[in-house]
């Protein structure tokens, strides 16, 4: 595929949605069609699912049914949307990928790693981002962001991640930093407790470094 295709990752607040835009605009900048999506989500049917995964409602759902449900929008997210970007030769920029899966389902939610791996290459064979970039901070940092920024917009109701515990937010995010220690050639790590200038300048020099490996700079 032609295209370019870089994933954010990192937990609640770690400042994701703020970079992708700074992304962007250096992609643009450079002449390159992009496009930012989300996950889940990113199309209209993906976007249903999105809302029956974040949604707290009266009925349980396994960490089974959550794994299957995520790569069921990422299946579809793919099908109409990330594949035929890429092979049109745009880029993507995608607020989290397989990796939160492996993060939240996987460590959080202690499903079975060799599964999500095997549901991976069923889904996405042969297509890996090019970069990702893991937006680290602590988990106390990334959660008190969040909740200044709920307060701000007056958002009263906490979706079924929110909702989760420390804990659980300390296991995601040493899962992230083991899944970029595994694959340090897609990976780059990031300290996002910088000022964000210094978080937007160290998002776009990876970025930078992709383009120029790839002769497009
Ligand atoms: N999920 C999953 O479990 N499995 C999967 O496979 C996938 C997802 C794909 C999606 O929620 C949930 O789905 C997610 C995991 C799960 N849940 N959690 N937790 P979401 O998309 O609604 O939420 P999110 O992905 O966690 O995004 P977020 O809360 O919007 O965080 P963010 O995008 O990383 O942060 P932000 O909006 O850019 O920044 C947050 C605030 O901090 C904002 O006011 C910024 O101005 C501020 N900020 C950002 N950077 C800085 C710095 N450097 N300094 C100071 N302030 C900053």
């Amino acid at each position: 595929m032609k295209g370019g295709f870089v994933t954010l990752e990192g937990i609640e607040g770690a400042g994701k949605t703020t970079i992708a835009a700074a992304l962007m605009s250096l992609l643009e900048e450079r002449g390159h069609s992009v496009q930012a999506t989300r996950e889940p989500g990113g199309t209209p049917l993906a976007e249903q699912l999105r809302g029956i995964l974040l949604t707290r409602g009266s009925e349980t759902m396994s960490p089974v049914a959550e794994t299957l449900l995520m790569f069921a929008a990422r299946c579809i997210h793919l099908e109409n949307r990330i594949r035929p970007a890429l092979i049109r030769g745009e880029w993507i920029i995608c607020d989290r990928f397989t990796d939160a899966t492996r993060a939240y389902q996987g460590a959080g939610r202690s499903v079975d790693a060799g599964w999500i791996d095997q549901l991976a290459r069923e889904v996405h064979a042969g297509l890996e981002p090019d970069l990702t970039l893991l937006l680290d901070v602590p988990v106390m940092i990334g959660l008190e962001r969040a909740r200044t920024r709920r307060l701000t917009r007056g958002e009263t109701v906490v979706d079924r991640f929110e909702s989760e515990t420390i804990e659980f937010f300390e296991r995601v995010r040493d899962a992230y930093l083991s899944c970029a220690a595994a694959e340090p050639q897609r990976f780059v790590v990031i300290d996002a407790t910088q000022p964000l200038e210094a978080v937007v300048a160290a998002a776009q020099a990876a970025l930078l470094n992709t383009l120029t490996q790839r002769g497009e700079a």
